[in-house]
C-alpha cells in the first residue's frame, strides 16, 4: 500500500448534486454529464498546476513558508521530488481531475550544474510516465520556469547577454523533450522577466528581436523533435518586472504578426493577467478568440482591492459564465483546458483546503458552462448582437464591408439618407438577460 497523503479524502470526490452539505462532493460538476454535444469533462479539461498546489509553500513577500506538507518533508532533494510527484497523482485520482501542469524545476530539482539538473527532470519524467500510464492522468502542458533563477534576472530570451539565451534555449529544449515524452498536449511560454525594469540600460527593438529569435528557435526544435502539442503564449503585463513584453492578448498578437510568428502560436488567457492589464478576463478572452487565438485559459481570479496577482481560486460566477461564453462561441477550447493557476491563501494550511479550493473552482465553472450554454441555445443575446450589425449585411453596409465606397459617395449617400437616428445599446437589459439565467426559477 503506497503512503497516503490525502488520508482525510477517504474516497472520489463525487457528484452529489445542489442539495448536498458534503463539503467533499461536488454540487455542480457531473464529469459525465452531459452540456450540449459534450460531457462537462470534456468541455472543462480541468487540469491541476503543479507548483502551487504542490510546491506552493504559502511563503510571500514579509514571511517565508506557512505550509507543511508532508510530501516535502524528505531531506533529500530527488527523494522529496518523488514523493511530490506521488502525492500529485494520488491528488489527480481522488479529485477526479484527468490533467496537470508544471515547469521543469516543479518537477524536479535544480541540480548544481545544467546537466544534472536535465539528468534529475528526466528521472522525475520517466517516474511521471509510469504513474501517468497507471492512472490515465494527463498532461495539459508543460513549461520551463526562465524567471526563478538569479541568471534570468534580466530575462531570458531577451536577456542582454547571449550566454543567457543560449541557456535559456537548452532548457527549453529539455522543458520540450520531457513535455513530448509525456504526450503533453500544448507548451507554454511564460515571459516572466521578458521586460525590462528600466529603459535606461534597455535596448527595446533589440530585444524585441531576440525575443522573436527565441520562439523560431523553439519552433525549428519543436519541428526537429515532431512535437505535435499546440505552442501557447501566457500574456501578463507586469510581475515580476516592471514592464512585461507580452502584456496582454492584443499586444502579444501584434508581436506574433510582427515577427512572422503567428501561424505558430495560440494564447493562453489567465484571469488575474488579464485584470493586472486593466482589462476583464472576458476583455482578453475576446480578444484571443476574436483572433482564432484562444487556445488554453488559466482559470483564476484576482483580488481587485490588491495591485498584485493573488492567483486565487475562481469562485466569480460572472466570470465563469463569460469565459465559457466565450469558448462556447468558438467551438470550445481545443487542445487546451481549464488549469487552476491558482493557490490557496497563506493562512489555509490544510492539505484539505486544496480539495476544497479545487471543487469551488470546478463547480464555478461547471455552473459558468451550464448557464453559458442554455444562453447560446436560447440565443437572445446572440440574436441582439447580430441585429445590432444587422446594417451591415445588405444594401449601402455590406458594399462598406467589402471596402467598395469611396467617401464621396458616403457624403452623397448622408445628403440622400439624413443624419442617423441614435439607437440604444439596451446594457440594462442584457444584464437583466444574464441575470434571468442566474435566479432561481
Ligand atoms: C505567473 C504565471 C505562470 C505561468 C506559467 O504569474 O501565471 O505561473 O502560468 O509559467
Ligand atoms: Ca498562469
Ligand atoms: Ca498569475
Amino acid at each position: 500500500m503506497l503512503h497516503e497523503y490525502f488520508p482525510e479524502v477517504t474516497k472520489p470526490i463525487e457528484y452529489e448534486g445542489p442539495q448536498s452539505d458534503n463539503p467533499l462532493a461536488f454540487k455542480v460538476y457531473d464529469p459525465q454529464k452531459k452540456v450540449g454535444a459534450k460531457t462537462m469533462a470534456q468541455h472543462l479539461r480541468f487540469a491541476v498546476a503543479y507548483w502551487h498546489t504542490f510546491r506552493g509553500t504559502g511563503s510571500d513577500m514579509f514571511g517565508g513558508g506557512a505550509f507543511e506538507r508532508p510530501w516535502q518533508s524528505a531531506s533529500d532533494p530527488m527523494e522529496r521530488a518523488g514523493d511530490t510527484l506521488r502525492a500529485a497523482f494520488e491528488f489527480f485520482q481522488k479529485l477526479g481531475v484527468d490533467y496537470y501542469c508544471f515547469h521543469d524545476r516543479d518537477i524536479a530539482p535544480e541540480g548544481s550544474d545544467f546537466a544534472e539538473s536535465c539528468r534529475n527532470l528526466e528521472e522525475i519524467v520517466s517516474q511521471a510516465k509510469v504513474l501517468q500510464e497507471e492512472t490515465g492522468k494527463k498532461l495539459l502542458w508543460g513549461t520551463a520556469n526562465l524567471f526563478s533563477h538569479p541568471m534570468y534576472t534580466h530575462g531570458a530570451g531577451s536577456n542582454p547577454d547571449a550566454h543567457v539565451f543560449a541557456h535559456a534555449m537548452a532548457q527549453v529544449k529539455h522543458a520540450l523533450d520531457a513535455t513530448a515524452e509525456l504526450g503533453g498536449e500544448n507548451y507554454v511560454f511564460w515571459g516572466g522577466r521578458e521586460g525590462y525594469e528600466t529603459l535606461l540600460n534597455t535596448d527595446y527593438r533589440h530585444e524585441q528581436e531576440q525575443l522573436a529569435r527565441f520562439f523560431h528557435y523553439a519552433i525549428d526544435y519543436k519541428k526537429e523533435i515532431g512535437f505535435e502539442g499546440q505552442f501557447l503564449i501566457e500574456p501578463k503585463p507586469a510581475e515580476p518586472a516592471k514592464h512585461q513584453y507580452d502584456h496582454d492578448a492584443a499586444t502579444v498578437l501584434s508581436f506574433l504578426r510582427e515577427f512572422d510568428l503567428l501561424d505558430h502560436f495560440k494564447l493562453n488567457i489567465e484571469a488575474n493577467h488579464a485584470t493586472l492589464a486593466g482589462h476583464t478576463f472576458h476583455h482578453d478572452l475576446t480578444v484571443a478568440a476574436a483572433a482564432g487565438k484562444l487556445g488554453s485559459i488559466d482559470a483564476n481570479q484576482g483580488d481587485l482591492q490588491l495591485g498584485w496577482d493573488t492567483d486565487q481560486f475562481p469562485t466569480n460566477l460572472y466570470d465563469a459564465i463569460y469565459a465559457m461564453l466565450v469558448v462556447l462561441e468558438q467551438g470550445g477550447i481545443g487542445s487546451g483546458g481549464l488549469n487552476f493557476d491558482a493557490k490557496a491563501r497563506r493562512g489555509s494550511i490544510r492539505t484539505i483546503d486544496l480539495f476544497h479550493a479545487h471543487i469551488g473552482g470546478m463547480d464555478t465553472f461547471a455552473k459558468g458552462l451550464v448557464i453559458a450554454h442554455k444562453i447560446k441555445v436560447d440565443g437572445k443575446l446572440d440574436e441582439f448582437v447580430k441585429d445590432r450589425y444587422s446594417s451591415y449585411s445588405s444594401g449601402f453596409g455590406e458594399k462598406i464591408m467589402h471596402g467598395k465606397v469611396s467617401l464621396e459617395e458616403m457624403e452623397k449617400w448622408i445628403g440622400e439618407h439624413g443624419d442617423p437616428t441614435p439607437r440604444s445599446g439596451r446594457q440594462e437589459l442584457l444584464e437583466n438577460i444574464v441575470n434571468s439565467y442566474i435566479f432561481p426559477g
